[in-house]
């Protein structure tokens, strides 16, 4: 086999015909073209901002968002070097008739590539660990407006603890959405006679904000795109969690857990306002209890 391909080569240089063995050049080609096509096509979807989330309304969403376009590049950098590497090797290397050549491969090659991809990501991993921890494991910052979230099929329910600072009792048995006491508020705990129920979620700007997270039923999710926050409510746990937001405006706050056959209408809404109409919502509030 060897002496006939060697005699085919020699002919093939004699005669200026190439080698009978000699595969077509087209899919090579089609294929490195695909892959530049490919890569240009994800820059340009991710240049061009398709699928941008809101812009965040709180310090913490802009550092995860700094965290996340870090890992982005980083990723996107691996992918655009792998996938040219790719399409040009599938070019240069493509058949022309040669005897195949086995590789062990460059063992120093792969010791620095091993630990650029190391230190890439435990890199990445180490930052993006201290903006999930100040957002997620912290404590609130101090002197907090606290607001008790229930999720139940499939509505969110929010409780203000009033004027006295203090969150009334809660009995499971008095839980009865039908003669308005969705949250089974004990009517002979005086803490509880204060205490203010709504189905949207309100909060003054620039004030630290401490939601515990309940949940009546089933798994549910409390999740707002604009704070980068996501946490799921668990039944039998209250999960607390916080945020500042710095900017007036209505967000949407959606349950990501599927939790039954309504899950998929089962929203409500975060208003950002201002101190002096956080003050008015709380009094007319108050009055319609
Ligand atoms: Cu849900």
């Amino acid at each position: 086999m060897g002496i006939l391909l060697r005699i085919e080569r020699q002919t093939a240089r004699a005669t200026g015909f190439p080698s009978p063995n000699r595969g077509s050049a087209a899919p090579a080609i089609l294929l490195a073209l695909s892959l530049t096509l490919l890569v240009a096509l994800t820059i340009y979807i991710f240049a061009a901002h398709f699928f941008a989330a809101p812009s965040p309304i709180t310090s913490a969403a802009e550092r995860v968002d700094h965290q996340y376009n870090l890992t982005l590049y980083a990723a996107g950098a691996a992918f655009v070097l792998a996938q040219l590497g790719l399409g040009y090797m599938v070019f240069r290397y493509r058949d022309r008739g040669e005897r195949v050549r086995f590789t062990r491969g460059n063992t120093w090659m792969e010791i620095a590539w091993t630990s650029i991809t190391l230190c890439v990501f435990l890199g990445l991993g180490i930052a993006g660990n201290r903006v999930w921890a100040d957002l997620e494991t912290a404590p609130s910052p101090n002197n907090p407006i606290q607001v008790e979230v229930t999720e139940s099929q499939f509505v969110y329910t929010f409780r203000y603890p009033g004027k006295d600072g203090k969150f009334g009792r809660l009995d499971a048995n008095l839980v009865s959405p039908a003669t308005g006491n969705p949250l089974g508020l004990d009517p002979n705990d005086p803490a509880g006679k204060d205490d203010i129920v709504a189905s949207s979620l309100t909060v003054p700007i620039n004030r630290p904000i401490e939601l515990l997270l309940r949940s009546q039923d089933v798994i549910h999710n409390f999740f707002v795109r604009e704070l980068r926050l996501q946490q799921d409510a668990v039944p039998g746990m209250v999960i607390p969690m916080h945020f500042t937001a710095d900017r007036i405006g209505q967000y949407e706050i959606v349950c990501t857990q599927l939790c039954g056959l309504g899950h998929y209408h089962m929203h409500s809404m975060l208003n950002v306002v201002s101190a002096d109409d956080y003050a008015s919502f709380l009094e007319q509030q108050a009055a319609v209890q």
